[in-house]
């Protein structure tokens, strides 16, 4: 007995030990302390700059004392990143800090397991020792456990149910909060049933003194029952969202034509969106187009092109279908608004379309909700970066007229500059004189 305890007592000091090295590990410290430390040395020093450029340049002019200013500090910021590479002293402090916190909840272990032991070979010395008193103790332990666990079931429920759901306002989103709610439904009763049954039997069948098991190798009908009630379950479940996710995602043609086309561009760390033109067709997109000037990468020589619109939110008309291109500029985001029932990924080489029709305008939800600052918003729902929670867009929907008076006030993608480079362009390549005199017609 005591070699099992002893043995025990190690491998929880092992646990220990992994876990202390675990949070001791420098790297953590060393990053946490040298980037606050360096900015903090950086707007001292920038400040001073500032203070010292005004004082030597007394008589100069207020514009030169912000050069000098600004150069000073520019010449620090250099310093400041230097110092970077140096090891802080303060990582050598929380090393040792670590390592010392390590060894007391050693010594902490290594004393209660001591404890426990003595304790154990004392009761075995007057013959008090009953090895099934801590069964009756962990199985009652588990026994409470489960009302625990129910309660805190009905608590989440109750609580965190009601902040998490709000109603679709989309028409498509109707159809997955009904699958929403028969899903949760089904896995509670599940969950709250198996917990039941577990936790109780561990009390009830216990380890007891003259208490003998029943050995059961098998048994065909348990196993029938067991493979095939969930098999039935979850087939259901699968096909019922199938032919939902059908329903949304199989949109018959003239419908998918006959809608409002936008087409959202994520790239880390940030959306953009491009709004049709006049002639309702969103123009062609080349990512070897892509420079300085057409971040976005719309190939000018599509003339389609040539009156997309830059939308600085999302703005949608009411009751009206909308279409969504949705592509990706780098890696894969993901196109989220809860409101409305939307996700869907935006990948790389490829575009996925999601159609949709908002049904209760801004305007409704926020008196609704009784919110008046309250906004729709389209999330990156994938993480991708550091920058990814600022991956996020502005969702507004609106009356038709509304609509087309904001739409009124975007700015096109091809903007000035680009016709002219774009018109530079096409006069080195004659062949494309015709499309140079368009260009120019434009301007
Ligand atoms: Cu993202």
């Amino acid at each position: 007995m005591s070699f099992k305890l002893n043995n025990r007592f190690k491998s929880i000091s092992g646990f220990v030990l992994a876990i202390g090295l675990f949070f001791a590990v420098p790297s953590f410290a060393s990053q946490d302390t040298v980037v606050v430390d360096t900015t903090k040395a950086t707007e001292a020093v920038a400040v001073d700059a500032a203070a010292t450029g005004a004082n030597v340049v007394d008589s100069a002019t207020t514009a030169k004392t912000e050069v000098a200013a600004s150069a000073d500090a520019s010449t620090t910021k250099v310093d400041a990143a230097k110092e970077e590479k140096k090891i802080d002293p303060q990582v050598y402090k929380n090393f040792i800090y670590y390592v010392l916190l390590f060894l007391v909840i050693c010594t902490v272990v290594a004393v209660i397991g001591k404890v426990i032991s003595i304790y154990e070979l004392t009761n075995k010395m007057n013959r008090r020792h009953n090895p099934l008193a801590s069964n009756t103790f962990q199985a009652s332990l588990l026994f409470i456990f489960l009302f625990v666990f129910l309660g805190g079931v009905y608590y989440s429920y109750s609580h965190h149910g009601g902040m998490a759901w709000r109603d679709a306002v989309t028409e498509h989103g109707a159809k997955i909060d009904t699958m929403f709610i028969i899903t949760t439904v089904i896995t509670t009763f599940v969950l709250v049933i198996t917990h039941i049954l577990l936790l109780t039997f561990t009390f009830i069948y216990r380890m007891k003194k003259n208490g003998k098991a029943y050995y059961l190798p098998h048994n065909n009908t348990i196993e029938k029952i067991w493979t095939i009630v969930p098999a039935v379950v979850l087939t259901v479940l699968v096909l019922f969202g199938f032919f939902t996710w059908r329903s949304i995602t199989n949109v018959p043609e003239d419908l998918q034509k006959s809608a409002l086309q936008i087409e959202v561009l994520g790239e880390q760390f940030a959306w953009s969106v491009r709004y049709p033109g006049a002639d309702g067709v969103i123009g062609k997109r080349n990512y070897k187009m892509t420079t300085p000037t057409n971040p976005y990468g719309i190939d000018f020589n599509d003339k389609n092109s040539w009156d997309d619109i830059q939308g600085s939110d999302i703005v949608i008309p009411v009751n009206k279908s909308v279409r969504f291109h949705i592509v990706s500029k780098d890696i894969i985001h993901s196109f989220y608004i809860p409101d409305f029932r939307v996700q869907i990924n935006a990948v790389p080489g490829m575009t996925n379309y999601f159609q949709f029709t908002p049904t209760v305008t801004t305007e409704e939800m926020r008196e609704r909700m009784n919110d008046y600052k309250y906004d729709y918003v389209m999330l990156c729902n994938k993480i991708c970066g550091s920058g990814h929670y600022n991956m996020q867009k502005k969702v507004v929907v609106v009356t038709e007229a509304e609509y087309k008076e904001w739409l009124a006030t975007q700015n096109k993608y091809f903007t000035e500059d680009l016709q002219k480079e774009f018109a530079a362009k096409d006069a080195k390549t004659p062949q494309l004189k015709d499309s140079v005199n368009v260009t120019a017609s434009l301007n």
